[in-house]
C-alpha cells in the first residue's frame, strides 16, 4: 500500500523488461500504427472475429452449441471462469477439430482486489491465478476482471494510493498471466455496476502505467453506450492495450438488432479497423426472441455493419 507512483513505475519498468520475453510480448508490445496484421499488410480486408459466451447459442450441450456456432462461422468461445480448471479437458475436447478457439474467459473469480480486507483480496488473487493457469492451457487471449463492482464493499477509497495499489496487484497478476501465455483484461463497466472504472481510456491508462505485457483492457459496447462520448474514440484510445470486445443490443442488453435502430456499432467498428484489431468481438447479452432466429440475424447485422465501417 505504500508504493508511490514513481517507485511503482521504476519497479514495473524493470519487471517489464523481464516479462518482455514472455509469450504475450511480441503480439502486444507494438504501437497501434505498427500493429498491422499480416492481412492488412497484404491489403486483405480485416476479418471480424465473432465469439459467443456459453449462453448465447441454442443447444442442450456444449457440443450442440458449438455446432450451431460453427454453422454461423463464429470462431471464438468465451466460457465463464467459475470452475474452469475442472473444465479444461471438456473444453479442449469439444473444440478439437473445430475452427473455434477460446477467445477470453469471463471473470468467475472470488473476492475482489480492492477489498479493505486482505483475506478477500487474497481470495481474488488466488482464484484469479487458478483461472489464469487454466486460461493459458486453453490458449485464451486473457481473463476478464472488474476491480470492484459497486456492490462489493467495504472497498478501498478511490484515491491515488488505491490506484497505485491496484497497479501493483495487476502487475503481479499480469506477470503470472504472461508466464502462462495469456493476460488479465480490465473491463470498464457503466456507473451503475462499477463506478471505479467506467471508461475504456481509463482502463488503457492503467495498462500503460502498469506496463506489463500480461495486463490488457477491453471495451463492452453495452457499458460504452452509457459511458463513452465516442465508440471510435474509446477504442482508439485503448490502442495496443485493447484485447477483447463485448457486444449486446444498446437499449436492453439483448441480441444485437433486437433494439432496432439503436443497435449501431459502425462508429466503434471504424475505430477497431483503424487499430487493425484482430482479436474477438464476443456476444454477452440476453435474448428476447427465438435464439434459432435472432442469433443468426445478429451475426448477419454485425457482419453488415463491419463491412460498412
Ligand atoms: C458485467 O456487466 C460485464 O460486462 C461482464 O463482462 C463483467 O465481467
Ligand atoms: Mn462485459
Amino acid at each position: 500500500m505504500t508504493l508511490n507512483r514513481r517507485n511503482f513505475l521504476k519497479a514495473t519498468l524493470s519487471g517489464a523488461v523481464v516479462a518482455a520475453g514472455g509469450a504475450m510480448a511480441s503480439s502486444c508490445a507494438s504501437k497501434p500504427s505498427e500493429a498491422k496484421t499480416e492481412e492488412q499488410k497484404s491489403e486483405k480486408p480485416l476479418e471480424l472475429k465473432l465469439s459467443f459466451q456459453e449462453g448465447i447459442a441454442p443447444g442442450e450441450s456444449l457440443n450442440e452449441k458449438l455446432d450451431f456456432m460453427e454453422k454461423l462461422g463464429v470462431v471464438g468461445f468465451e466460457p465463464g471462469g467459475g470452475g474452469l480448471a475442472g473444465r479444461v479437458n471438456e473444453i479442449k475436447q469439444a473444440l478439437n477439430g473445430r475452427n473455434i478457439k477460446v477467445s477470453a474467459i469471463c471473470a468467475g473469480f472470488k473476492g475482489f482486489i480492492l477489498s479493505t480486507d486482505p483475506a478477500i483480496r487474497k481470495q481474488c488473487m488466488d482464484t484469479m491465478k487458478e483461472i489464469i493457469a487454466a486460461a493459458g492451457e486453453l490458449g485464451s487471449t486473457g481473463v476478464i476482471i472488474v476491480p470492484a463492482f459497486n456492490s462489493q464493499v467495504p472497498v478501498l477509497p478511490h484515491t491515488m494510493e488505491t490506484r497505485d495499489f491496484l497497479c501493483e496487484q495487476f502487475n503481479e497478476m499480469g506477470t503470472f498471466a504472461a508466464e502462462h501465455g495469456t493476460s488479465v483484461i480490465f473491463e470498464p463497466l457503466n456507473r451503475k455496476e462499477c463506478f471505479y472504472l467506467r471508461q475504456v481510456a481509463d482502463a488503457a491508462s492503467l495498462c500503460r502505467d502498469i506496463n506489463n505485457p500480461g495486463v490488457r483492457c477491453m471495451g463492452d459496447f453495452w457499458h460504452m453506450t452509457w459511458e463513452e462520448t465516442s465508440d471510435m474514440g474509446a477504442f482508439i484510445s485503448a490502442g495496443e492495450y485493447l484485447q477483447h470486445v463485448h457486444v449486446a443490443s444498446r437499449k436492453r442488453r439483448s441480441m444485437p438488432g433486437e433494439d432496432g435502430e439503436a443497435d449501431n456499432y459502425i462508429n466503434g467498428f471504424k475505430g477497431l479497423k483503424m487499430l487493425g484489431y484482430d482479436k474477438y468481438v464476443s456476444f454477452e447479452c440476453g435474448c428476447q426472441g427465438d435464439r434459432n432466429v435472432v442469433v443468426p440475424a445478429a451475426v448477419k447485422l454485425l457482419r453488415e455493419q463491419w463491412e460498412q465501417a
